[in-house]
């Protein structure tokens, strides 16, 4: 009877203490202009980009991200070297206490694989982003390159 009793409060403390990790992070992570790059309907890989800004006290660590509409998706870095772009999976990416990290064309990216359905630009895709203590769910806009790098420059205009 005493044994039971015990290990029914274990279980309630750790789920309350798994709360509380993750109440943390979604509130103080901002993501800033979330698109995939519009590709004709035969695409099997798309590109998805955003800046992340982690607004909290903490260092965050972006480990993964998945989607209803794609099978996989991986984050990836497009490097030059010796004059040939290379893509390369990255397995996480650190973002310090107050910083950001822009995912845009010729850099980091979301690499989504097989989709599911037709993306259509104007289309709005659920995406779930994983972090080492938390999960934040967003929607990327399918937008046409020129519309979008518009939007992220946009404060650069005179
Ligand atoms: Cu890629």
């Amino acid at each position: 009877m005493l044994k039971h009793y015990k290990n029914n409060l274990i279980a309630i403390t750790s789920s309350i203490m798994i709360m509380a990790t993750s109440a943390w992070g979604t509130e103080q992570i901002d993501i800033e202009n979330p698109w995939i790059r519009s590709a004709p309907p035969t695409a099997t890989v798309l590109a998805g980009y955003m800046t992340i800004h982690n607004r909290s006290g903490n260092n965050i660590v972006f480990t993964a991200a998945s989607s209803p509409s794609f099978s996989t998706v991986q984050l990836h870095r497009t490097t030059l070297h010796n004059g040939m772009m290379h893509m390369d999976a990255v397995k996480a990416l650190s973002i310090n206490a107050g910083g950001s990290a822009t995912l845009e064309p010729g850099s980091y990216h979301l690499m989504l694989n097989n989709p599911k359905q037709a993306i259509k630009t104007g289309d709005s895709i659920p995406l779930t982003l994983h972090f080492e203590n938390t999960t934040k769910s967003i929607h990327l806009i399918v937008k046409q390159n020129d519309e979008a790098t518009t939007d992220a420059h946009s404060h650069q205009h005179h």
